[in-house]
C-alpha cells in the first residue's frame, strides 16, 4: 500500500501556457506561429498589416499544451476604423495570458518597437524577446551588441534570436515556454491546432493570395466571405466572394481575361487542399461593396464567416 498522498500511477497534472505574439507590422509574427504549429494557419505576406484578427495556434507536447495568440501588427497611429480595431485586438489578446513574445526584426529597430518595448513594462506576465530574421543580418557580429543594448534598457525573461522562416534556433524558445507553462488543465482538445474554424482559415488563405499578388494598396480594400463550404464524397466544394470597395479594384482582381483571379484561385486551392487534406473545388466571385473598411457592420464580420 502506498501511504503517501500521491496515488501510484496518478497522472502528472497537466500544464498549459498561453502566450501572445506581439510586435509591429511585418516582423514575422504569423510566420513564427505557423512554424511553431507546423501548419499554415495564419497568413503571411511581405506587406505590413497582413493579419487583421487574432488567431490561436495550439501545440501539444508531452504533458504540456502551448497556446499562442497571433495578433495584428501594432500601429502607432492607426488610420481609419479597421486599423483602430486591429490595435484593440492586441489589447484584448494580452489580457489573461502568461507571457508575451515580443517579436522584432533583427535588421530594423523602429520607433514602434521602442514604444511597444516601453509599454511592456506594465505587463504582469513573462516577457520574452524574439529577435527574428537573424538570417537577414549580413554582419552577424551585430546581433550580440543589439541584444546587449536591448536587455540593458528593457527587462526580459528570455531572449531568443531565431529565424522563423526556416525554424533555425526555434527549439530553445519552445523548451523555455514548455518549462515555464503553469499547472492548468488544457484549454483545447490536444488534437486541435487552432481555435478558428476551417471556414475562417480558408477565407484567410484566399486573402493571403490577394495580399501577395496585388499591388501596394489593394489588399487593404479586400475581404473574403465563404458562401458555400460542403464536404462531398470525393471533394470539398467551396464558393467564396472577394469583396472590394470600387469597380476599378474589381477589374484589377479579375485581371485581363480573368487571368489573375484564375491564378489567385489555383494558388489558394493548393493551400486549402494541404490544410483540409482533401481535394477541393474552389469557385470565387468578385463583388463591389462600397467603403466596407469604414462600415461598422462589415467590420464586425471582418470577412470571418463564423461571425456572420
Ligand atoms: N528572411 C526572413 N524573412 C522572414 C522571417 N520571418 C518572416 N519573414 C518574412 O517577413 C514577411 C512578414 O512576415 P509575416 O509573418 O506576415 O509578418 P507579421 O509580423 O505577421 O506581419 P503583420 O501580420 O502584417 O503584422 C514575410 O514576407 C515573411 O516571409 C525570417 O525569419 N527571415
Ligand atoms: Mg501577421
Amino acid at each position: 500500500m502506498n501511504s503517501s498522498n500521491e496515488a501510484v500511477g496518478s497522472p502528472t497534472p497537466a500544464r498549459c501556457g498561453v502566450y501572445g505574439i506581439v510586435g509591429r507590422p511585418n516582423v514575422g509574427k504569423s510566420t513564427l506561429l505557423n512554424r511553431m504549429v507546423g501548419q499554415k494557419i495564419s497568413i503571411t505576406s511581405r506587406k505590413p498589416q497582413t493579419t487583421r484578427q487574432t488567431i490561436n495556434g495550439i501545440i501539444q507536447l508531452e504533458g504540456v499544451q502551448l497556446v499562442f495568440v497571433d495578433t495584428p501588427g501594432w500601429q502607432r497611429q492607426p488610420q481609419g476604423k479597421l486599423h483602430k480595431l486591429m490595435n484593440q485586438q492586441i489589447e484584448q489578446a494580452v489580457q489573461d495570458i502568461d507571457g508575451i513574445l515580443f517579436v522584432i526584426d533583427a535588421t530594423q529597430w523602429r520607433e514602434e518597437d521602442e514604444t511597444l518595448a516601453a509599454g511592456l513594462a506594465d505587463f504582469k506576465g513573462a516577457r520574452y524577446l524574439v529577435v527574428n530574421k537573424v538570417d537577414k543580418l549580413i554582419d552577424k557580429e551585430r546581433l550580440l551588441p543589439l541584444i546587449a543594448e536591448l536587455t540593458g534598457r528593457f527587462q526580459f525573461d528570455g531572449v531568443f534570436p531565431l529565424c522563423a522562416l526556416n525554424g533555425q534556433n526555434l527549439q530553445p524558445l519552445l523548451d523555455s515556454l514548455a518549462a515555464a507553462a503553469p499547472k492548468r488543465d488544457y484549454l483545447f482538445d490536444p488534437e486541435q491546432i487552432t481555435d478558428r474554424s476551417e471556414r475562417f482559415v480558408v477565407a484567410e488563405l484566399i486573402r493571403e493570395k490577394l495580399a501577395r499578388q496585388l499591388g501596394a494598396e489593394l489588399p487593404y480594400a479586400t475581404h473574403v466571405v465563404i458562401d458555400v463550404f460542403e464536404d462531398r464524397p470525393e471533394i470539398t466544394w467551396i464558393e467564396a466572394t472577394i469583396w472590394v470597395e470600387k469597380p476599378g479594384q474589381k477589374a484589377i482582381v479579375i485581371g485581363a481575361g480573368g487571368k489573375r483571379i484564375k491564378q489567385l484561385g489555383s494558388a489558394a486551392r493548393l493551400d486549402i487542399e494541404k490544410l483540409l487534406e482533401r481535394r477541393v473545388f474552389l469557385k470565387t466571385w468578385v463583388k463591389v461593396k462600397g467603403k466596407w473598411t469604414e462600415d461598422p457592420v462589415a467590420l464586425e464580420h471582418l470577412g470571418s464567416p463564423e461571425r456572420r
